[in-house]
């Protein structure tokens, strides 16, 4: 009694699943298990895994000779060119990749244009700069979807077939082909991560139009159109959660959301219109992919800490200014793991420094989470508290890398 949808379906899924066999598979080696290992609580691998955000970028020379002359979104956009900028830091011994995209490509899949612009950043073109009016990027999607499709995607459900994040993320196609060139390139040794950022920390850019001290021009949308600020979120939710199905099928192996302005929205509005956007696409990507760890960077978020561990993410990713302590007790307490947090500035410091200071946050991480049978710390990943710095030397995150690597060892 099958119908014939039920076997469309079949073959859609069998589909899929030849595509992503043509991808190379894991190693079995502890260089290319750790991360997982670490972010499932399997606890097997015998060295602390180890990756640093932003560790594609203006640090390295080879990322400033490849994309001299050359613009921000055509190399996010290029597939071989994102492929090459992702794969530059492997030389440093990371135990992950991480796509070479931005946060602002989920803007840009609704619609808004958005320029880099060297020394200042993000610039959009139109922000949504009036409070509570989103008629800029509404109007242009009811036009095409009609209004039903369009009021159904701000809903904090998931069915693409009454939402239009499916069709939206047709516009960002191009991660899919990075995504697998990537996966070709990297030929099982590490694992790649894909992300989008968090709905409130593209609330912010979306209505402030570019980078800002704090945010207060997003923030105040809570208290003058409460209604509205709910229907944006949901539609950036809408299109986050799609992008991020997007990239899994396309071969990312982890998804880390970035909530990098976490710090600038009150507990009381955190918990009652970020949390349920959060917990939706968490839960989502648990349900349809169980195997894929989904970590939270939850930045200047010691408000919320404990509720993000509680959520569905598997991990969080905290930043310097939290107490690592704090977040392995949490952690713990909800069987979750930990990543972070080292200061980048501690990049600035000798090679003995970053070394002891990197040994002793590890040292921290273990006191809570307790050890795996080789005596590295249980379900933690080593990172730094936020992103590597244009004036950081290389040769300083490889000493990090390194610290990590050798804790434990005799
Ligand atoms: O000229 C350049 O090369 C631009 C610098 C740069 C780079 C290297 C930007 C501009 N984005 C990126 C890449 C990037 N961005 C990655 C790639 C992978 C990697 O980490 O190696 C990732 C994951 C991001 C994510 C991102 N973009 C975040 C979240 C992480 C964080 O740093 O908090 C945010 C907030 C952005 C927005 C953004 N992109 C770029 C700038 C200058 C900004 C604004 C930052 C701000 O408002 O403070």
């Amino acid at each position: 009694s099958y119908s014939f949808c039920t076997l469309l379906d079949w073959g859609e899924t069998e589909k899929k699943k030849k595509k992503m066999s043509d991808l190379p598979p894991m190693r079995t080696d502890d260089k290319a298990a750790r991360m997982l290992s670490a972010l499932k609580n399997e606890n097997k691998h015998e060295v602390v895994p180890v990756w640093a955000m932003r560790q594609a970028g203006r640090y390295l020379p080879e990322y400033m000779k490849f994309t001299e002359g050359t613009e921000f979104f055509y190399n996010c956009q290029t597939p071989e060119r994102a492929m090459e900028i992702t794969v530059q830091p492997v030389r440093l011994d990371i135990d992950a990749a991480i796509l070479f995209s931005d946060i602002l490509i989920v803007p840009q899949a609704m619609g808004m244009d958005v320029k880099m612009c060297p020394g200042k950043g993000p610039q959009f073109t139109a922000p949504m700069s009036v409070v509570g009016d989103i008629s800029s990027v509404v109007d242009p999607l009811v036009e095409k979807f009609g209004e039903a499709a369009v009021k159904n995607s701000s809903k904090l459900i998931h069915d693409p077939s009454s939402q239009i994040g499916k069709s939206l993320v047709e516009s960002v196609a191009y991660t899919k082909t990075a995504l697998n060139l990537i996966r070709k390139n990297l030929d099982g040794k590490i694992p790649l991560i894909g992300f989008t950022g968090a709905p409130w920390t593209l609330m912010c850019y979306m209505t402030e139009g570019s980078s800002k001290p704090s945010y207060a021009g997003a923030r105040r949308w809570f208290f003058e159109a409460p209604e509205k600020a709910q229907e944006l979120l949901g539609l950036i939710t809408n299109t986050c959660l799609e992008v991020l199905l997007q990239q899994i099928e396309a071969g990312a192996q982890i998804i880390q959301l970035f909530e990098s302005h976490g710090g600038e929205i009150t507990p009381e509005c955190f918990e009652k219109y970020e949390l349920p956007c959060l917990e939706l696409i968490a839960k989502t990507i648990k349900t349809l992919h169980p195997e894929i760890p989904v970590i939270l960077f939850a930045r200047n978020c010691l408000h919320s800490l404990e509720k993000c561990f509680a959520s569905s993410f598997d991990a969080v990713s905290i930043d310097c200014n939290t107490s690592l302590t704090t977040a392995c007790t949490f952690a713990k307490k909800y069987g979750k793991a930990v990543q972070g947090n080292l200061d980048p500035c501690v990049l600035y410091a000798s090679p003995e420094e970053i070394t002891k200071v990197t040994h002793a946050m590890l040292a921290e991480a273990a006191s809570v989470m307790g050890t795996t049978p080789s005596g590295v710390p249980a379900s933690y990943v080593a990172n730094l508290g936020w992103g590597m710095l244009p004036s950081h030397k290389p040769e300083s995150l490889q000493t990090f890398i390194d610290a990590v690597h050798s804790y434990g060892k005799k």
